[in-house]
């Protein structure tokens, strides 16, 4: 399998009709006018550099800027090892020609914006990846390419692999596309794109992803270094219906679990948006919720959706201003939705708005808000629904990518909650943030239940995001090499309960054991006194092996899923430290299981 540059293209913005203009492209070194703009090339071995030049006289959209390979010597089937674009996206290997891009399959606007950095949909038989990918093929004695993006902190970089559409050449096509959404480049003016680099002949794709994530965490200032997270959480037992009564239920529960962190979900706060204020469940205020769990020993924590704001809230009230705009072919249609939830409320059937994070009042804001929230007593930020900056929309700088907006949004938050907070982020795009969190969640949400059928799919071809066990397992399997490379990963929360959820006692058991062995972050989400000696004992066994196997990431070896370019439901996942699990992904029953002890 061979990568042959073929052709260099850019996307202007001019509304749903984006002219693309194509260059001929050999692989050569040089600038190559695309129309108004100017692409330069500077091509190394496995590296490549380039920039994007405005050379017209006024300002030009881009939509994105894409080096065109064609993929020679492939044996089909060709597989294609998909990172998903933020925590919940779902992240596996696909299959061209068989498997499709969801976003062809009609869907939701709204999820199509959440879960791809371009959210229009693809093209049919197109298979996408962000920030990353691995191919390999069917040739015998073929190892595995990995092509990527060296940062994602200015941009998004998008993988499109496509069947040849050439009948004289039927070899398919990879697009390594620097997605800049529309950002405007002012005339005489330079972008620089993050590097592509591709590595392949001979290591293996765990070895090659991590190997990636080790450059990208290095050069980009990863934050690695915090302790490893043992907590409990209140969202995957009470929901929204949280109350200051149960906190405290389990806070004096919990003096027999050895929990760090007790981190407060979505439920407690007034309004979305209106993080400082409490709701009607919860009569203390922040600083009064915060010194209940300090005073039992604890680390408080909280969940925050920071760039969303609920129409009828006050923040909203107030600062209309602070909103993105929806423009439809250049007229004004009001605040931009970027997200639905029902159970919000908020004056507007469940839809909220999203902040402007290129308005410098509104990133005072969210400096403000953090700073308050850990005045109030809270170092432990879970930072949720993050991706909403990134939704196409009119935001006062014009000239900031998706990437850039949702970025300045985290540094403004940083800023605020200052340098010894923890930042979880969640909902994440996760190319934007390496540096500034210090850990991720890295898959769909957990619950107390293993699958869901096809029936219960909400949205065609989205039923990977929705919440299920057996999501978030794929998740923790097939982004294990991000841990301790780039942030902590967070796989999502342990259910230790055998009443009052529909997961059974096996499925729960293969769930913690994937938590264990991928040495990612330890959290609770159950009413403790429903717990007993097993469920302890359970824990103490992921403690204990989660520990192994985190000390063996921070020292370069992260747990390794050795099915990963399978197929759609990895299995199987080992740590150095002392763990190996197989599990059967469709029922959640353990295949096999070998512990060395780890003390
Ligand atoms: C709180 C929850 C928890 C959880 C987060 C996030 O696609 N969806 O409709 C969708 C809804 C909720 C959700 C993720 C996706 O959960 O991951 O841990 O904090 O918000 O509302």
């Amino acid at each position: 399998m061979q990568l042959v540059p073929l052709a260099i293209d850019v996307v202007l913005s001019e509304g749903d009709t984006s002219p693309t203009l194509t260059t001929p492209w050999s692989g050569d070194t040089g600038a190559f006018r695309l129309g108004p703009v100017e692409v330069h090339v500077e091509v190394g071995p496995n590296r490549t550099k380039w920039s994007v030049a405005n050379q017209a006289t006024g300002a030009v959209g881009i939509r994105s800027v894409a080096l065109v390979y064609r993929l020679m010597d492939s044996t089909p089937p060709i597989r294609m090892f998909r990172n998903g674009y933020q925590s919940w996206s779902p992240t596996a290997t696909a299959v061209l020609g068989l498997d499709v891009d969801p976003s062809t399959l009609g869907g939701h606007e709204l999820l199509r914006a959440a879960h791809h950095a371009d959210q229009r949909p693809a093209r049919a038989g197109e298979l996408r990846s962000e920030w990353t990918t691995v191919l390999a093929d069917d040739a015998p004695g073929e190892s595995p390419l990995l092509v990527g993006f060296m940062g994602g902190d200015h941009h998004d970089g998008t993988l499109r692999l496509v069947p040849g559409t050439d009948p004289g050449q039927p070899a398919p096509e990879l697009r390594a596309e620097a997605f800049l959404g529309d950002a405007t480049l002012a005339s005489g003016r330079v972008r620089i794109l993050h590097d592509v680099v591709h590595n392949g002949g001979g290591p293996g794709v765990s070895e090659l992803l991590e190997e990636w994530a080790t450059s990208i965490g290095r050069e980009a200032g990863a934050r690695t270094q915090a302790d490893y997270q043992v907590g409990w959480c209140s969202w995957y037992q009470y929901f929204h219906q949280v109350t200051e009564h149960d906190l405290l239920a389990n806070l004096t529960e919990a003096d027999r679990w050895p929990f760090d962190v007790f981190q407060i979900d979505d439920g407690y706060q007034a309004a979305i948006g209106d993080w400082l204020d409490t709701s009607d469940q919860f009569p203390s205020d922040l600083s009064g919720l915060a010194s209940a769990i300090r005073g039992a020993g604890r680390t408080p924590g909280l969940w925050l959706a920071p760039f969303l704001v609920a129409p009828d809230s006050e923040v909203a009230q107030r600062h209309p201003d602070w909103l993105a705009r929806r423009t439809v072919g250049g007229v004004d249609r009001g605040p931009l939705r970027t997200w639905w939830n029902p159970a919000w409320g908020g004056g507007l059937d469940g839809y909220m708005y999203g902040l402007d994070t290129t308005h410098p009042d509104a990133l005072s804001h969210l400096e403000h808000v953090a700073a308050a929230v850990v005045d109030a007593g809270f170092p432990y930020l879970k930072l949720d629904f993050t991706f909403s900056p990134s939704v196409d929309g009119g935001y006062a700088d014009p000239g900031q990518t998706p990437a850039e907006r949702v970025r300045s949004g985290f540094d403004a938050l940083r800023r605020g909650a200052g340098s010894d907070a923890f930042l979880l982020g969640c909902g994440v795009p996760l190319a934007h943030v390496v540096g500034v969190v210090d850990a991720n969640r890295i898959g769909p949400d957990v619950a107390p239940v293993w699958a869901l059928g096809r029936d219960e799919e909400i949205v065609p071809g989205y039923l990977g995001t929705q919440p299920a066990t057996a999501h978030a397992l794929t998740n923790t399997l097939s982004r294990s090499w991000m841990h301790r490379n780039l942030w902590l990963n967070d796989p999502d929360c342990l259910m230790l309960r055998s009443s009052d959820t529909a997961l059974g006692p096996e499925s729960a058991r293969t769930w913690a054991r994937a938590v264990a062995v991928s040495g990612g972050m330890a959290l609770v989400s159950d009413d403790l006194s429903l717990l007993d000696g097993k469920a302890r004992a359970l824990l103490d066994e992921v403690i204990a092996l989660g520990r192994a196997s985190d000390d063996a990431a921070r020292q370069g070896r992260p747990a390794r899923c050795p099915d990963l370019l399978d197929g759609p439901s990895p299995s199987r996942l080992h740590s150095i430290g002392g763990s190996t699990l197989e599990t059967d992904p469709t029922t959640g029953t353990t295949r096999e299981w070998s512990t060395r002890d780890p003390t």
